[in-house]
């Protein structure tokens, strides 16, 4: 199969195997995937060459390892899919990485084009590029072998630059077969130079922004994302602990400085977002998440400065004050060689304000983690994990589920950089699995990860992928059985489970002993800490059914004020 790349004699190549080669050529080392027909030789031949291909079980969870990766190393991950419905199944995980910001490059081997132009019914057959486009932030065909590696380059480069997201990649069978001069294809191959360079923010916008920070009498820093994905932790630290000022780590980007940390204000959350005077966004949107920077959350005097690569994320949903349009590292390090020129600092009486609601409410959390129920609810389960995970800090942790979520969000410290995976920007169900097996390989390390039963099930037949991959992750499913609760009524009284519910009293354990992977059941804390422990220790993949009270869960968990506001017409 490979003898034209390794015999220096021959003297034609095929679209196939040069697609390997560029995608070696640019440090692509894993490809995430489901194989059939055009792409199963490619998948071959990649692997037979050196790069590590993982197969799942639904091209959904491919694409979101490949998402996650991307936003664990920079590089953008790679998803490798088959025509029309393989194609179709990974571009969800693409829209979501876009949306996330995360870099990615879904290839997808595509059918004939005649065919399908003149819509005459081929196998697999989709105009899957115009498909992708609206998903993507950028669509890209390649037609001939002759073009691949700029193809290839094109699509790393988008991936990666500006405000990073997902690539689609179509590849077409007949590319795929398409020969061309050995020797021309292997000159025509390269690397693109500098695909996320540095963008500096102009002095005068850094001016703006200390002078108005400066200015603060109750100033805030709210980290997001985005400043995890820039890897910006170093730079973050130095300004906030020489500004003194407290911060708000958004969900993935707890850990970047450690939710331990003297200035962090996630406990007193609602007091600081209701008081801050000049709010400092550091990569993170004012989306839905942050009620767009409006509202009665919000002191309505606020005034934001906003570190973004992106330019026109600023003024989307609110004015921005000081806008600082650049990369994170560079606008940091740019504000931090002119921060002595501004008297920036943090009243004492702003840090007192809120660490005295932070007593309070730390208080009132331990209350909660220390009492014990039976069945086990979301807090004292958390706290069995907590207990454990607090000797595994360098431990991945996957969440997603709506109560699960929500409380395990709150309830486990993440203390170093990017460990923490979750639902992202849509709230997606369904990346749990993917996002665990990516963490894991591309890090070689230990993974744990918190799941709703709901949640679970989107992705839980990749528990063989963890399995057949033998892969360190210990998943723990809260079985409440349901969507948020697990003992709503049928509204009609009739026999069917309504519409939350899920089968009660489900032993999703036994489904990991068939493939291998060590099962346990926790009905009470002390059986989850003794399960979790051993789980861990053992490195093997691993399923805690951890049996929660189906009456606990509130309806959405922290987003119940979401959903639409219905009143029941008049009889
Ligand atoms: P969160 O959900 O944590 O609030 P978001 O995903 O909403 O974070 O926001 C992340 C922001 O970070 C995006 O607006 C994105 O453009 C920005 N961003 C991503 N990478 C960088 C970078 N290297 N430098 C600057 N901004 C970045
Ligand atoms: C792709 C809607 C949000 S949260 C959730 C669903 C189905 C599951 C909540 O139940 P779970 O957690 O996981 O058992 P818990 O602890 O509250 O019981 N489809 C997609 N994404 C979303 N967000 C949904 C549906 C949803
Ligand atoms: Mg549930």
């Amino acid at each position: 199969m490979d003898y034209i790349t390794n015999n220096p004699q021959a003297t034609l190549t095929d679209g196939m195997h040069l697609m390997v080669d560029a995608l070696r050529m640019n440090g692509v080392d894993t490809i995430y995937g489901v194989v059939g027909i055009p792409v199963t030789d490619l998948a071959r031949h990649a692997q037979e060459m050196g790069i590590r291909y993982i197969g799942f079980r639904h091209e959904q969870s491919a694409g979101n390892a490949a998402a996650i990766s991307g936003y664990l190393t920079r590089k953008p991950g790679i998803c490798l899919t088959v025509s029309a419905p393989g194609f179709l199944n990974g571009l969800t995980a693409l829209a979501a990485a876009t949306i996330n910001g995360f870099p990615m490059i879904q290839i997808s081997g595509s059918s004939d084009r005649n065919i399908i132009d003149l819509q005459q019914g081929d196998y697999e057959g989709l105009d899957q590029m115009n498909v992708a486009k609206p998903f993507a932030k950028a669509a890209y065909r390649i037609n001939r072998p002759e073009d691949i590696a700029v193809g290839v380059a094109r699509a790393i480069r988008t991936a990666v630059s500006g405000r990073p997201g997902g690539v689609y990649l179509d590849i077409t069978t007949a590319m795929l077969s398409a020969t061309m001069d050995a020797q021309a294809a292997q000159a025509s191959l390269f690397a693109p130079v500098d695909p996320a360079p540095k963008q500096y923010p102009c002095s005068g916008s850094v001016k703006r922004a200390l002078k108005l920070l400066a200015s603060a009498q109750k100033p805030l820093i709210i980290i997001g994302k985005g400043a995890a994905y820039a890897q910006a932790e170093v730079e973050l630290r130095t300004f906030v602990e020489r500004t003194g000022i407290p911060f708000l780590p958004m969900s993935m980007a707890k850990g970047l400085l450690p939710d331990d940390h003297p200035q962090c204000a996630a406990s007193a959350r609602s007091l600081v977002l209701g008081q801050a005077d000049v709010v400092m966004l550091v990569g993170a949107r004012l989306n839905w998440l942050l009620t767009h920077g409006k509202g009665k959350k919000w002191n309505p005097a606020a005034q934001f400065i906003q570190l973004d690569i992106e330019p026109e994320e600023i003024d989307s949903n609110r004015p921005i004050a000081a806008p600082v349009v650049g990369d994170i590292v560079s606008s940091l390090d740019v504000m931090i060689a002119k921060m002595d020129n501004f008297n920036i600092h943090c009243p004492q009486a702003w840090r007192d304000a809120i660490d005295a609601v932070k007593q309070t409410n730390v208080a009132k959390m331990q209350a909660k983690l220390t009492t014990l129920t039976s069945p086990m609810n979301y807090f004292n389960a958390l706290k069995a994990v907590s207990d454990v995970l607090d000797g595994y800090k360098d431990i991945y942790v996957v969440n997603e589920g709506a109560n699960t979520l929500d409380d395990t969000r709150n309830v486990i410290n993440m203390y170093r950089p990017r460990l923490r995976l979750d639902c992202g920007t849509w709230g997606v169900m369904g990346i749990g699995m993917g996002y665990a097996i990516a963490a894991a390989v591309t890090s070689g390390r230990q993974v744990v990860a918190i799941e709703g039963d709901s949640a679970f099930g989107f992705s839980g037949m990749e528990i063989e992928t963890i399995c057949r991959y033998r892969l360190s992750v210990t998943v723990v499913v809260f079985n409440n059985g349901g969507i948020y609760r697990g003992n709503d009524p049928n509204l009609s009284g009739g026999a069917d489970p309504s519409p939350t519910s899920l089968t009660p009293n489900a032993r999703y354990d036994k489904l990991i002993e068939a493939f291998g992977g060590t099962a346990y059941n926790a009905t009470t804390p002390d059986e989850l800490r003794t399960a979790l422990t051993a789980a861990l220790t053992s490195h093997r993949p691993a399923l805690i059914n951890c049996v929660i009270d189906p009456a606990v869960g509130t309806e959405s968990g922290h987003i119940g004020n979401l959903n639409p506001k219905t009143v029941a017409p008049q009889k």
